[in-house]
C-alpha cells in the first residue's frame, strides 16, 4: 500500500454568519449577504480544493468539547437539524454528512497507543456541532467527501494553554501516523477564529456591515502579528507564542485546532496561503491554508 499523506491543512473559521450570508438551501433563515472578504476567500480556497485529489477531510472543532479524553465520530452518517444556540435567528441548518469511520478508528487507535485517552462517538443521534458544519460547508459546499470530526479536549481549562499545546501536538503526530498507515490522502481542517472578543449588542440587521468591526485594537494588532508569522512560514514561533496570544486575545486557538494541525504537518516552515481576514461580531477571522506541495503553493493575498 502507498503511504498516506496530508495534502493540505486549512485554517477555516466557523462563524455561522458566513453560512447565513451564503443562503444555501440547507439553511432556513434568509439573508441579504455580508462578510464578503471571508466568503470570497473561502470560495477561492474551495476552488483550490476541487483541484486536489483527496479521500477525506479531518476536522478538529472547539464546539465539540469533551472533558474526558478526545472523541472521534464513529457512525457512517449523521443527519439532523443543527440550530446555533446563540444565533438561532441565523443558523438552522439541515445537514446530511458521511463519515470515514475506518480512518476515524485508525486515528483513535494510534492516539490511544501514544498515551492519549480516546473514545469513539457511536450514537447515531449525536448532534454534530456547528463548527464542523460551517467550516466543511464553506470549504466543500457539495459535501461530496467523507469527514472525520475530532473533539476538543478541555485541557486548556483544566490546566493551561501550555498543556493544551503539548497535548494537541501529540494528537497531531498520532493522526499523521494513522493517516500515513491508512494509505489515504487527507485534508486537515482547524476550525476556529483568531482573537475572540465579541460585541455585546447585535445590530437589528445582522448583515448590516456598517456595524461590523473589531472591538479592540490590541486584538487586531495580535491577529496581524500571527498572520505575519503564517506568511513568513514561522509556525514554530507562533506555537511558542500561543499561550500569550491565546490569553491576551481570548483566542479560539484555545481549543487546540491550529496546534493539532501544525503538529500533524510537522510545524511548516513554508509560507501559508492567506485568503482573507475579517471580523465577525468583533472576532478576528483568517482563512488560510498550508500547501505542502511546492508546485501548487501560491501567493494568494
Ligand atoms: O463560534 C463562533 C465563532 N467562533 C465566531 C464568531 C461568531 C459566532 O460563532
Ligand atoms: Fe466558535
Amino acid at each position: 500500500m502507498t503511504k498516506g499523506e496530508i495534502v493540505l491543512g486549512c485554517l477555516a473559521p466557523h462563524p455561522p454568519h458566513l453560512v447565513y450570508a451564503e443562503n444555501p438551501n440547507q439553511n432556513e433563515p434568509i439573508s441579504e449577504g455580508g462578510w464578503e472578504a471571508l466568503r470570497w476567500g473561502y470560495a477561492r480556497l474551495a476552488r483550490k480544493l476541487k483541484t486536489i485529489d483527496y479521500d477525506a477531510m479531518v476536522i478538529l472543532t472547539p464546539h465539540w468539547q469533551t472533558y474526558i479524553g478526545t472523541h472521534f465520530l464513529g457512525c457512517d452518517a449523521f443527519k439532523s437539524l443543527s440550530v446555533d444556540p446563540i444565533f438561532p435567528n441565523l443558523f438552522r441548518y439541515h445537514y446530511d454528512l458521511k463519515v470515514d469511520v475506518e480512518l476515524s478508528e485508525k486515528m483513535r487507535e494510534v492516539a490511544e497507543e501514544s498515551g492519549i485517552i480516546t473514545k469513539m462517538m457511536r450514537n447515531p443521534d449525536f448532534r454534530v456541532d456547528y463548527g464542523t458544519i460551517t467550516s466543511c460547508h464553506l470549504l466543500n459546499p457539495d459535501w461530496d467527501k467523507p469527514i472525520v470530526t475530532i473533539s476538543s479536549n478541555r485541557n486548556r481549562h483544566y490546566y493551561s494553554v501550555e498543556v493544551m499545546n503539548e497535548q494537541a501536538i501529540a494528537l497531531g503526530k498520532a493522526c499523521r501516523k494513522a493517516i500515513e498507515e491508512s494509505g489515504k490522502k487527507v485534508v486537515l481542517i482547524a476550525s476556529h477564529s483568531l482573537s475572540h472578543r465579541h460585541f455585546t449588542t447585535e445590530a437589528p440587521l445582522p448583515e448590516d456591515m456598517s456595524r461590523e468591526h473589531i472591538y479592540n485594537h490590541s486584538q487586531y494588532v495580535w491577529d496581524m502579528k500571527v498572520i505575519d508569522l503564517m506568511r513568513q512560514g514561522k509556525m514554530q514561533e507562533f506555537i511558542d507564542l500561543m499561550p500569550e496570544f491565546t490569553e491576551q486575545t481570548i483566542a479560539e486557538t484555545e481549543g487546540g485546532g491550529l496546534t493539532w494541525m501544525m503538529g500533524a504537518m510537522g510545524m511548516p516552515d513554508f509560507p501559508a496561503e492567506i485568503y482573507g481576514y475579517q471580523s465577525v461580531i468583533g472576532t478576528g477571522n483568517v482563512v488560510a491554508c498550508w500547501d505542502p506541495n511546492e508546485e501548487t503553493r501560491e501567493l494568494v493575498l
